[in-house]
């Protein structure tokens, strides 16, 4: 049926229509009935699989009942599954809803459209319950809520038990001493002290690779390699890539590298990455890989830090169609943390022929040597160093609210444990999987769910070099076939911009589809075929979708599913922190019906709550600071030569707990919602307003693509709200569309909640990773334009110049 030019469904008697977007619109009922009578309804359009399907719809529903906020119930172990003596409080139950009844007509594949809109069309997000399939659920790791419910509760009634039995799949030279984990999480009571599997000894490079060849997992593909330009690419076998890690491993001994010295690791996405990652947990030594698109500066500050026995690099990569000089950059910081006093004396260069000729690479003699050059020469098998399960494994910088990075600290046998078994779990990996994560080993990510994670696990893991939309938006999904990649991890912000480079095809659907009304449409489908970036591509080998970074609005989320998955995929939408290691809240895909936007429930162990301003526990449905109860194996241990800043910033905040600096929304059914980090939010009118909230209204509107907002500071509200908003291509900047943006958000979250100023924004300014720099847009919207400080780390400087120019508009 069309409705409006848009197309309609319907699903539990509630229409709504779907925008050329493929975003939902809700309809008033009338509005249909007068369509469908004005002749606008045209049948049949819509096939409904599921109509039907005799399987019953279960509804995940934990018992949330609000209950008084006890300020005394804080020290003690309940959680919001738990009750004070420590017995399951929350009793899960199925609430049984009969699919056939209230399923209708409208959900389902559109044949000639070939979009998939399905089960969006509900009342609101909460309830809007997306369901794993049968044949999912049945050969999943974790099959159904009660499976979950068993393993989940004895993690947190036996965590040693629980933990100690996984740990024992792995290898250890030695068994941990008496306590399976010893902590202090509360500053009241003196140093905060986090100590897994102590006295443990193992090697996680010999887990990751030894002990999966010699499981007979040798010839398996441990790495495949996809080049930046289609068409290059490479694979490395388990025992392959253990004799290249042997030999790092060998060189890096021979120039001295010591178990406990740090290494900054300065590499593109290529196997040499991984390579010298496990080469250094070989050896014992402590990689700090830095992402190689911060600039000199940054990386300087890191090498000032933490003192590193050796740089490794690579002399550049291209990106896209750019080249970047790597090695000048790590030239210019070591140069400027030798003014600091910190000198390097190593500088190992891998030639990187495609990017840069080695005669046109900058030298130093004495101190810069060729990757390739000595690398062959060493032999291929390695003495493995055993360590203690505390002893560092690697420093990670991350950036905190001043300007001087935070050295994460994480250690060995916790860290191995907890990242093979997250992996293993909210992936539901199965043995013949091909999995691909996008993000770069340069964050959290690309260690724990590019090496670490997946290799504990013997899987075949898939490196891409290149930027995701080159040459051009089909990139990714050309991949997935080649490799017929299973599981797919990535970040909102690239589901964004792939749906955003898919809306120009989506205009084309809609002209192709009226003229196919007018059954003219075979050579206008021939023109399409080029440019449908997504559904061009096969994908069936895809199984399992991931989200990391930040919050996923609904409706990337629903495009992500319906598009990119088929309607097929569950999507693993993972909330955790490069502080956390691991997955810490997140779906577990067979096990439970997921809802677009939510993270869901907690991963085993983990033991989330909800704290008002006054660090008091709030239970069932609620908002507030998301902290954590208790450590888990994959905690960070400490800031690298700063203990004090690490019980500040994460553990005084709320004493008892770990502050993780995100606001969270619990429903009524339990599920977390995360509503991005405290600092962003605003206070309006004594209002707490959530940015991402704000954002998600605006996104909803379907000429918005992107939006960021941040706080002013306002004469009578105490902060304004600011939104720089960027539209779907070639939609003209107006008055009347503001306005309407800014009635979304009064429509969607209040009066008090509708933006005070929209700024209209090409771009937003992003990290390379992905991340918004809400930093500079608050001193854009407060018109700081000589405080914007460093904006070298921006994937794009130029939009910052844009924006400023916009800045009247
Ligand atoms: C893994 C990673 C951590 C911050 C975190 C939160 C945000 C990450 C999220 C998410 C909502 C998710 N975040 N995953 N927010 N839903 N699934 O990104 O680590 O770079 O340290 O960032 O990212 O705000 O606090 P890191």
């Amino acid at each position: 049926m069309i409705y409006n030019n848009h197309i309609l469904l319907t699903y539990n008697n509630i229409y709504r229509a779907v925008d050329k977007c493929g975003r939902m619109i809700p309809v008033p009922y009338n509005s249909i009935v007068c369509a469908a009578a004005a002749g606008g309804a045209r049948e049949p359009l819509f096939r409904n699989p599921s109509a039907s399907a005799s399987a019953s719809v279960y509804l995940l529903q934990f018992n949330c009942n609000r209950r008084r906020i006890n300020t005394n119930n804080r020290r003690n172990n309940n959680n919001n599954f738990m009750d004070s003596n420590n017995n399951m409080r929350t009793e899960s139950y199925l609430r049984h809803v009969d699919s056939r009844k209230l399923m209708p007509n409208g959900a389902g594949h559109i044949p000639h459209l070939k979009a998939v809109i399905l089960g969006e069309a509900l009342a609101s997000e909460e309830d809007d319950l997306v369901l794993p399939s049968k044949e999912f659920s049945d050969q999943a790791n974790v099959h159904s809520p009660e499976q979950y419910m068993e393993m989940y509760k004895r993690s947190i009634e036996d965590p040693d038990g629980f933990w100690s039995e996984i740990a024992s799949q792995f290898y250890w030279k030695q068994k941990w001493g008496e306590k399976v984990c010893d902590e202090n999480f509360d500053v009241r009571d003196g140093k905060i002290k986090i100590e897994w599997f102590k006295g443990g000894i193992t090697n996680v490079c010999y887990n990751c690779l030894d002990r999966n060849i010699e499981a007979g997992l040798g010839d398996k593909v441990a790495l495949y390699w996809e080049g930046n330009e289609p068409g290059l690419d490479g694979s490395l076998t388990y025992s392959q890539l253990l004799n290249q890690v042997c030999q790092v491993a060998n060189y890096l001994k021979d120039i001295g590298v010591k178990k406990g010295d740090a290494v900054i690791v300065y590499l593109p996405m290529i196997n040499e990455l991984p390579i010298t990652m496990l080469a250094c947990a070989r050896i014992g030594a402590v990689h700090s890989v830095v992402f190689a698109g911060f600039s000199a500066e940054s990386l300087a500050q890191r090498i000032t830090d933490c003192k590193p026995k050796a740089v490794i690099t690579c002399n550049a990569v291209r990106r896209g169609t750019k080249p970047i000089l790597l090695k000048d950059i790590v030239d210019a910081a070591i140069n400027d943390s030798a003014k600091d006093g910190v000198s390097v004396d190593v500088c190992l260069v891998y030639d990187n022929p495609v990017a840069l000729k080695r005669e046109d690479t900058k030298w130093t003699q004495g101190r810069d040597i060729w990757w390739q050059d000595v690398i062959p020469k060493y032999p291929s098998t390695c003495p493995v160093e055993w360590v203690d399960a505390e002893d560092p494994l690697f420093l990670l910088y991350t950036s905190g609210s001043t300007g001087k990075p935070k050295g994460v600290l994480h250690t060995t046998g916790g860290y191995m444990v907890y990242t093979a078994t997250t992996f293993k779990y909210a992936f539901d990996y199965k043995p013949s999987d091909i999995y691909w994560c996008t993000a770069d080993c340069g964050w959290i990510t690309g260690h724990s769910y590019v090496t670490y994670g997946p290799l504990l696990n013997g899987a075949t893991v898939l490196v891409y070099e290149g930027a995701p939309n080159y040459p051009d938006a089909g990139r990714c999904w050309d991949i997935v076939d080649k490799y017929k990649v299973s599981i797919f991890y990535t970040a909102p912000t690239l589901v964004r911009s792939l749906m955003r480079d898919g809306e120009a095809v989506r205009y084309l659907y809609a002209l192709m589809f009226t003229v196919y009304l007018c059954e003219i449409d075979l050579r206008i489908n021939a023109f399409g075929f080029w440019i449908r970036y997504v559904t061009r591509y096969s994908r069936k080998s895809l199984r399992v979708l991931g989200s990391v970074g930040e919050p996923i609005n609904p409706s990337a989320w629903r495009w992500f599913y319906n598009v990119v998955g088929d309607s097929r995929c569950p999507i693993s939408d993972t909330w955790w922190q490069t502080e956390t290691g691991g997955f810490m809240i997140t779906p577990l895909p067979g096990a439970w019906a997921q809802k677009p936007g939510s993270a869901t429930f907690p991963f085993f162990g983990i033991q989330p709550v909800i704290v008002d301003e006054k660090g008091v526990e709030i239970d069932g449905e609620c908002s507030g600071y998301l902290c954590i109860k208790k450590s888990w194996p994959g905690a960070f241990r400490t800031l690298y030569g700063d203990h004090e800043r690490y019980e500040t910033t994460y553990f005084k905040p709320f004493a008892g707990y770990y502050f993780s600096g995100d606001g969270c929304r619990r429903d009524k059914d339990g599920y977390h919602w995360l509503t991005g980090r405290v600092d962003d939010v605003i206070n309006v009118s004594g209002h707490r307003i959530g940015t991402a909230e704000v954002e998600s209204a605006l996104v909803s509107h379907p000429q918005c693509a992107e939006a960021a907002v941040v706080g002013v500071e306002h004469e009578v509200k105490g902060q304004g709200i600011y939104a720089f908003v960027t539209l779907v291509d070639s939609v003209p900047y107006s008055e009347d569309l503001r306005k309407d943006l800014i009635l979304t958000v009064r429509k969607q979250i209040g009066a008090f909640a509708a933006p005070d100023k929209i700024h209209w924004a090409p771009g937003l300014p992003k990290t390379r990773s992905g991340k918004i720099m809400r930093r500079i847009l608050r001193k854009i919207a407060a018109r700081q334009l000589d405080e914007l400080g460093d904006t070298s780390t921006l994937a794009d400087p130029n939009v910052v110049k844009q924006l400023i120019e916009l800045s009247d508009s």
